[in-house]
């Protein structure tokens, strides 16, 4: 993490935000940046790969390489870049429906893989950039252009699932609480392994029920608590059973399992995936000629 200049958060401002006045997103980017000046790095050594989506805008506003990529897609996005060059932090940015509706099967998938990246959702349980349908996070009953007697569907929670998968890092955040969200993220960030974390980010256009007072009303903060998230079954029955939203670390384990580049490249030292590549001789050039 050596650095070449004092960082500021201001190195991580692209242009400006055009999300709603008060939409959660502006928090997360925010604390991702302040994340990344604490943990000493600098935007070239970050590349934050979005999908689609209000909050998937992210990588606009947000100084370091950038992929906005298709719907639903950014975790294979992420993995092949991490794969390809181990030394940069990969970071995910995505919604509740860029990641767990059209995504989900890359979800699952991604935590089995134990690719070292890290994952954020802004969970706003809608899709926001498509004006307010209800999304795979939605309580049951929840109203929306397209449940107008409200949803019939139960809720998927992501921390659960991704506990239930073997994810080796899992928390949940807030966006209004910054100084939660930072801590959460560097800690994420600094995770050897998958890392993903739930942040509670309020649409404050299309979601008129969980907005940032009743969010305020119905967590729980772990760190006020006497909870060490070392136990996976005992984290799974936290979230699953928590009359309140609990907030913080769910689980991290502290000595992972290898992670996928460290399997399939052997040797991090090196790149072998460019070195193996003869670029005259490489199987693309055919491919590419064959759809000219
Ligand atoms: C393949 C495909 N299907 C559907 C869409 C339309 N679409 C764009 S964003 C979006 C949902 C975004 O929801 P979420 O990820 O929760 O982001 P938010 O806008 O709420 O931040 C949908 C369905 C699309 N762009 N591409
Ligand atoms: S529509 Fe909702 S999610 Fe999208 S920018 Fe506005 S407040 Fe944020």
């Amino acid at each position: 993490m050596a650095q070449a200049y004092d960082l500021t958060i201001k190195e991580f401002n692209a242009c400006e935000e055009t999300w709603c006045p008060g939409c959660g997103d502006f928090g997360v980017n925010g604390a991702l940046k302040r994340a990344m000046v604490n943990l000493e790095l600098s935007p070239e050594q970050i590349v934050l790969v979005t999908g689609i989506g209000c909050s998937s805008k992210i990588s606009d506003y947000f100084k370091s390489y950038t992929f906005h990529t298709i719907h639903g897609r950014p975790l294979p996005v992420a993995s092949a870049i991490k794969i390809a060059n181990p030394d940069l932090n990969v970071i995910v940015a995505t919604g509740d429906g860029d990641g767990y509706a059209i995504g989900m099967g890359h979800f699952i998938h991604a935590i089995r893989r134990n690719v070292n990246i890290t994952m954020i959702v802004m969970n706003n349980q809608v899709y926001g950039l498509t004006k307010g349908q209800f999304s795979p996070t939605a309580a049951r009953g929840f109203e929306s252009g397209t449940s107008p007697d409200g949803s019939e569907e139960d809720p998927i929670d992501g921390p659960a699932l991704a506990l239930a998968a073997g994810a080796s890092f899992v928390a949940r955040s807030f966006s209004a609480d910054m100084k939660g969200s930072i801590a959460t993220f560097e800690a994420a960030i600094r995770h050897r392994g998958f890392s993903v974390v739930d942040d509670l980010s309020p649409c404050v256009t299309f979601n008129k029920v969980n907005t940032y007072a009743w969010f305020r009303q119905n967590i729980r903060k772990l760190e006020e608590e006497d909870y060490e998230p070392t136990d996976r079954t005992r984290a799974l029955e936290l979230v699953l059973n928590s009359e309140k939203i609990p907030v913080g670390i769910l689980y991290q384990d502290d000595s992972p399992p290898d992670t996928y580049e460290e399997r399939v490249l052997k040797d991090l030292t090196k790149a072998p995936v460019w070195e193996n590549l003869d670029p005259k001789g490489w199987e693309y050039a055919r491919i590419m000629d064959e759809f000219r």
